[in-house]
């Protein structure tokens, strides 16, 4: 078991902070991460990284990842520029996935290119997808590589580079032509089969060693406390949430997916077994295991069955389960979890919005849930939907308070809410036909969202209002609804009374932080007092920013054992393949 020198990547794949001088910047980013793992600082890489990894790892290339975001996270004296300045590799990734990722990432790759001027740097990911037309004429984006599944176009790319040649047959990618002329080849990777796309946690562990850097590769500042592993189930979605870039027509517009790629229960089950040997902590099912139907759901069940796993299972549902699936759920899995999001109380406005259910039809899955010993049962609700106006916010939360009388208080019953923020997602119905939903698209291009970002709160970031709610009745909304939930959970003693009283006091405060930056907005004289003034406030803003609508640890699955990683097996898997591969 020895200790090779670290080698050479061929790939390295970055993930930057939201804003790229968060640790600088006085913005109140407000409740836009509360109900994520991440901060908001969105450090949470795209599982794809892992996935991309172990494909390229399996043709024999060496990928290492690196997630500076969570670097500069967990060290305010991080030296970004000397840290990049010490990488080398053939090729450097970066992804835009999430829109919020707009100002980091550009910068991040303006860093790159300026350090290592030779080495080319590709963007992938769903809003680099969408702006990739955008996104390609920035002098340091050299090509961007399009769709839901990156793996294989990112090995014909990086073959093309190390020959330098052959860039008009990599399937996805946008690309410049030695005349400087942009080019765009077709979407014409979109498989329907994705067993072979393995998530690869072992193969990151290995890279732990052969990189010899653990602090880069993990997911979000808090995980080695929480390490919740997902494991995919799809790639595309059957729903049409109007506000959603993974909805069907999104994946059907922006990644020119037809129909949706399942894992097949198999290579599911033996994903979630490999984590497992990892780790005790949670595993999150992404992706409704019901959505292609009720056989694909009881096969994987029975395949759990026959070695039940120890660790809680999340399952997501994007529709209330059939009331018996709860039995047969428990008999497989002896610690679970259900999670839903169920916008609004009102199923009118849920209908609108692309999921019609009663919510009757819920709380009979609520009530099988419990009664099946679910650990707990989470739903959400968001603000920002059409036809929503603050006296409907209002009444969701009346109906909070009915769930939690119905259900008596039962504290695995968990109720969220929060804004749909900080934007619309790209691809969406509501981005793409705004008016037809009612909603006033404020930002329309990548550069619009990057210098969005740089506002000094989350009202101004928004990239939307709605016929129905301004951004300041947004923003109002709310944190109104933070505080009317924070109250029926403390009335329901869901909460302890003295995380009901911090949550009031912060939730008071980030009130009250919003206002005074509104302040130094409407009266500031130059930009440069408005940036001294704000400055003043960054602490309050940055501590206006985190666990705003409900105390973060809320949603954690703390409860059993101590220790959640296992060890023994990480070791074996670190050391002994690390040693013999090379
Ligand atoms: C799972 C998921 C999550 C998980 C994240 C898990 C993770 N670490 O990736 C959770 C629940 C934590 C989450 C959070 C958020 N999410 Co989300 N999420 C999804 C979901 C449901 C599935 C995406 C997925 O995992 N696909 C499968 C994996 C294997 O592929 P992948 O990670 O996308 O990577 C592939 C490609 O995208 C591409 N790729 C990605 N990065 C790169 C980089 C390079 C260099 C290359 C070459 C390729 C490449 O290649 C990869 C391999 O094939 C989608 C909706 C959907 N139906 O798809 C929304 C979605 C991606 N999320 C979205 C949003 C907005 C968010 C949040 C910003 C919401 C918020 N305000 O909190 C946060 C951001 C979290 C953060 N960074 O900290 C939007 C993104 C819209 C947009 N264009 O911005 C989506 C489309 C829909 C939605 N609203 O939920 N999310
Ligand atoms: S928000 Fe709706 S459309 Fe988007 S991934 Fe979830 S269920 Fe699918």
């Amino acid at each position: 078991m020895s200790l090779l020198p670290a080698t050479r990547p061929d790939v390295i794949l970055l993930h930057a902070p939201s804003v790229y001088d968060f640790r600088k910047e006085a913005i109140v980013y407000g409740p836009v991460s509360d109900l994520v793992p991440s901060t908001p600082v969105f450090e949470m890489y795209p599982i794809g990284f892992s996935t991309m990894a172990a494909y390229l790892t399996a043709q024999g290339k060496k990928v290492r990842v690196i997630n500076l975001a969570v670097r500069m996270l967990n060290n305010p004296r991080f030296d970004v520029e000397h840290f990049l300045a010490g990488l080398d590799a053939t090729l450097f990734g970066i992804d835009l996935h999430w829109l919020p990722h707009a100002h980091g990432s550009v910068e991040v790759a303006g860093l790159l290119k300026k350090l290592h001027p030779r080495t080319p740097i590709v963007f992938g990911g769903f809003s680099s997808t969408f702006f990739h037309e955008e996104l390609i004429l920035y002098p340091q984006v050299d090509y961007v590589l399009r769709g839901d599944s990156a793996e294989k176009p990112l090995l014909a790319l990086l073959n093309a580079v190390e020959k330098n040649d052959g860039f008009a047959a990599v399937p996805n990618l946008t690309w410049k032509d030695a005349s400087g002329s942009v080019r765009a080849n077709p979407v014409s990777h979109v498989p329907l089969l994705i067993d072979e796309y393995e998530h690869g946690y072992e193969q990151m562990t290995r890279s732990v060693v052969r990189y010899r850097d653990l602090a880069s590769i993990e997911p979000f500042a808090d995980w080695m406390q929480y390490p919740i592993m997902p494991v995919m189930v799809v790639r595309g979605c059957n729903c049409e949430c109007v506000f959603c870039g993974g909805s069907k027509y999104a994946f059907k517009g922006t990644m020119q997916r037809q129909m949706n790629a399942y894992r097949s229960p198999e290579a599911l089950v033996k994903d979630m077994r490999s984590v497992a040997k990892l780790s005790r902590g949670p595993i999150f099912l992404i992706g409704d295991v019901y959505q292609p139907g009720p056989d694909y759901a009881q096969e994987v069940l029975r395949l759990l069955e026959e070695k039940p796993l120890h660790n809680t299972i999340i399952l997501e549902f994007f529709y209330p389960p059939p009331p018996d699936f709860s039995e047969k759920v428990a008999q497989a899995l002896p610690h679970h979890a259900y999670e839903m999001s169920m916008e609004t109380h009102d199923p009118a406005i849920r209908a609108r919005v692309g999921k019609g259910y009663s919510n009757e039809e819920l709380e009979e899955s609520i009530e099988a849930a419990l009664r099946y010993h679910a650990e707990r049962f989470d739903l959400y609700y968001i603000i920002g939907l059409p036809e929503q106006t603050p006296e409907s916010v209002a009444a969701t939360m009346e109906y909070s308070d009915y769930l939690y009388s119905r259900f008596k208080g039962d504290p695995r019953l968990r109720l969220f809410i929060s804004p749909l923020a900080p934007f619309l997602d790209p691809g969406s119905r509501g981005f793409m036909q705004p008016e037809e939903w009612g909603y006033r698209l404020l930002r329309h291009t990548l550069e619009d969202h990057r210098h969005a970002l740089l506002e000094p709160s989350w009202k101004y970031t928004l990239n939307y209002e709605t016929e129905w709610m301004t951004r300041d009745q947004l923003v109002d909304a709310t944190y109104q609804a933070a505080l009317d939930l924070n109250r029926i959970k403390r009335k329901w003693k869901v909460i302890p009374e003295t995380e009901a009283a911090a949550t009031e006091e912060r939730i008071r405060r980030a009130i009250a932080v919003m206002e005074r930056v509104d302040h130094v907005v409407e009266t500031a004289k130059s930009p440069e007092e408005r940036r001294q003034l704000l400055l003043a406030l960054k602490t309050e803003a940055d501590q206006a920013s985190i666990s705003t609508v409900c105390d973060k640890s809320e949603l954690e699955w703390r409860g059993r054992g101590l220790l959640k990683f296992r060890p023994l097996h990480i070791l074996r898997t670190a050391f002994g393949s690390v040693t013999s591969r090379r």
